[in-house]
């Protein structure tokens, strides 16, 4: 051994100090590695003793896992107590729990059941830092802050931290079906062992709830929303009550996605009309026995009339007399419908980005209370990128929940390096105009738009659909992790800014060191922006592979309906390319308040971004940049395809800064984002210049392949294909 690395030294190869322990990932952004020894003195002097008085499962998974950071970030977990009696303790709880918190008086008004305070404050003459919350779930989150400042480098002298979250309902949305199946995951089977509940509660299901909460995540729904009635039978019931209890130290409630169909499959009834008084009072003996089982179930998630599933317009019934129907089963018990605007019919429509608003605006104030409407980011399908769904704004008098898409269905699944932070951010602050400038989307989730609006239901929420499985670093990818936890920070506060949360991440889950966090920082920045340049440029949209939706399809035409198509979407013919949603075409910029309509309406005022999602546009058309929209279309696939190489030699040039396992796997996975990146810039180019019939600019190259050969691949068992 000795005799061969001296070979090595002697061939100039470098020889690692000491190996590396190995990283898999599965510790996310809790990974708690040992803080810079610049720092650490420091640090130890603010965390000498460690005081969580309360003796509930909640504090004491709060102490736990302060203990555990402590002993990973500082060496050395302090010593706990009963009491602080040392100069640099951290005491955290409620006033109810300690004595010497309530003498500190702290004003804990408005911070509701979850916020929190974090301060540097004297206890008994000694400074300390504190934790103070109304509730054991607030504090167990101030704790994970207190963790995140160490972990992040920040300072913890003179703090005066107050949180509290911005909306109430913040879940992941699982699309996992009973047998493991993940719809659009990319990360493995579901982690949901139902076989093996309740008996077996994985450890695992313990370290999902801690990342969940580390983020404020407060609730998952477990089940697909395409889902069987089967998870609502006693025997699925017992497995998710078991769940729920793993969850319920971590303030995380479960609900389930209902079928709207289950009085008959699972009831035996003939019927599942909402108006039915049988139906009724299954649904509503359906409630009770869920809360027997588990008296904090959070409520249903409902898919329904919507790519063939069932629900009240079977009986010529409204989404408002469904939706009402479930509530008033749940709300005697203080469970929530969220009831998703994700629909279209069975009848196609002339422009099926128009659906969800004349289904939902006319019954506006006509839901119940414990109704929210889920309305996904834009109005077709969790594109790399879309206008903001029309519906936000549109409905004053009921509480609008944001559903966003964590796993990368639209943006290269798991191997491609594609930070969502910043599309979450942009749909965020898009103006809606609907009281004057300043109308943004975050302020119709978070209810403030709309506060004064009489009757109005005051809940708030925000979904995001899970990108979890059993793969060893959950999310199928080291950087999908960043998405999950830019979700859950996003849903506690929408007003962050992505890049201070990528920040953070990235100091979380790989190192402090300004050399790497910047570099780093700066990919995932652009990341999202490549994949819309070499996917789909200047507003182009749904042009992927039928089904498994894996890589280029924009030559996608017939089979079931026309707007399961690429053909439906591009439009493109010799005149020009892009679909016509302005007041000559499909008129769906009506929907928008009239200054967005005026601007997303008019061609040479929209934002490029945006041309061909509201325009059909000439192959000459003049772009900002002076060249002809069809050069500029090809030098935008070409930009995609060169920022994925700089991502690949940046992070090439970071690798003395990972450890060897996580970079290998980054850098394996941005060669195959390199390589399908050019693989869509080369198969659309192809395609597309068939109607544009006009050269490529200077100094692009032509597609290698035919366009029959970019036709000719299939792709049968491609990773999360709905069944
Ligand atoms: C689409 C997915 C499909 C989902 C559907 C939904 O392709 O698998 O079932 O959305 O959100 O994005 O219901």
């Amino acid at each position: 051994m000795a005799a061969s690395w001296l070979a090595l030294l002697l061939l100039g190869i470098a020889v690692p100090v000491a190996p590396a322990a190995a990283e898999d990932g599965y510790d996310l952004w809790l990974r708690y590695a040992p803080v810079h020894e610049s720092r650490l003195a420091g640090y130890r002097a603010h965390a000498t003793e460690l005081v969580v008085p309360a003796d509930t499962a909640t504090a004491r998974a709060t102490r736990d896992e302060l203990a555990r950071g402590l002993r990973g970030l500082l060496g050395q977990a302090p010593a706990t107590a009963a009491r602080a009696r040392r100069d640099g303790a951290v005491v955290v709880g409620t006033p109810a729990s300690s004595p010497q918190l309530a003498a500190l008086k702290l004003d804990l008004s408005g911070l509701g059941e979850e916020g929190y305070l974090v301060r540097s404050v004297r206890i008994d003459g000694r400074p300390a830092t504190v934790v103070v919350a109304n509730s054991d779930v607030g504090a167990l989150y101030g704790a994970f802050h207190f963790l995140r400042l160490i972990q992040t480098a920040q300072p913890l002298a003179a703090l005066d931290i107050r949180e509290a979250p911005r909306t109430q309902v913040r879940v992941l949305n699982h699309w996992d079906n009973l047998d493991r199946y993940v719809e659009r995951g990319y990360a493995g089977e579901s982690i949901w062992d139902w076989h093996r509940l309740p008996d077996w509660k994985d450890p695992r299901y313990t370290d999902y709830a801690r990342a969940n909460a580390s983020i404020g995540i407060n609730g998952t729904v477990l089940n697909n929303v395409n889902t069987s009635a089967q998870a609502l039978t006693p025997a699925y019931l017992e497995k998710t009550a078991a769940l729920a209890e793993v969850f319920r130290p971590f303030g995380i409630k479960v609900y389930l996605s209902a079928r709207f169909s289950a009085p008959i499959e699972i009831g035996g009834l003939e019927t599942a009309d909402p108006l039915d008084p049988a139906v009724r009072r299954w649904w509503k003996a359906k409630a009770e026995e869920i809360y027997r089982t588990i008296p904090d179930f959070g409520g249903f998630l409902v898919k329904a009339n919507s790519e063939g599933q069932p629900g009240p317009q079977d009986y010529g019934r409204s989404h408002a007399d469904g939706a009402n129907m479930l509530a008033e089963a749940l709300a005697p018990h203080g469970g929530i419908v969220m009831w998703r605007a994700f629909v279209y019919s069975h009848e196609e429509p002339d422009d099926r980005a128009k659906q969800a608003y004349n289904e939902f605006v006319p019954f506006d104030g006509q839901f119940h209370d414990r109704v929210l409407v889920q309305v996904k980011n834009g109005a077709i399908d969790f594109q790399p990128r879309e206008p903001f769904h029309p519906l936000f704004g549109a409905m004053p008098k009921t509480p609008l929940m944001m559903e966003f898409q964590i796993t990368k269905e639209y943006l290269g699944f798991a191997t491609h390096l594609a930070y969502k932070g910043t599309l979450y951010e942009e749909v965020l602050r898009a103006d809606t105009q609907v009281r004057g400038p300043g109308s943004t989307v975050a302020r119709v989730i978070d209810g403030t738009l709309e506060a004064g609006e009489p009757g109005r239901s005051p809940l708030t929420g925000m979904a995001g659909v899970a990108n979890i499985g059993v793969d060893r670093n959950w999310s199928g990818s080291h950087f999908d992790q960043a998405n999950w936890f830019a979700f859950g920070r996003l849903a506690w506060d929408p007003y962050l800014e992505a890049q201070a949360i990528a920040e953070e991440w990235v100091k979380m889950t790989f190192t402090t060191d300004p050399a790497f966090v910047g570099p780093v920082v700066a990919m995932m920045m652009g990341s999202r922006e490549a994949v819309v340049d070499y996917m789909t440029p200047l507003g182009l949209h749904h042009l992927m592979g039928r089904g498994h939706h894996y890589g280029p399809g924009p030559w996608v035409a017939g089979g079931p309906r026309a707007d399961w198509t690429s053909v439906y979407y591009h439009r493109a013919d010799d005149k020009g390319i892009g679909f016509d949603r302005s007041v000559n075409g499909s008129d769906a910029v009506a929907q928008y308040a009239p200054p967005v309509a005026a601007q997303f309406g008019d061609i040479d005022a929209v934002p490029e971004e945006f041309l061909l999602w509201f325009h059909h546009v000439p192959w000459d058309h003049r772009m900002a940049s002076g060249r002809t929209l069809w050069d500029e279309l090809v030098l935008r696939y070409g930009r995609g395809v060169d920022y994925v190489k700089g991502m690949r030699s940046t992070w090439d040039g970071l690798a003395g800064h990972v450890d060897p396992e996580r970079h290998a796997q980054v850098a394996a996975f941005l060669a195959i984002q390199e390589k399908e990146a050019q693989w869509w810039r080369d198969a659309s180019i192809a395609y597309f210049q068939t109607f544009s019939k006009r050269p490529l600019p200077a100094g692009q190259a032509a597609p290698p392949h035919s366009l029959e050969y970019y036709e000719s691949l299939q792709f049968p068992f491609a990773p999360g294909d709905g069944k």
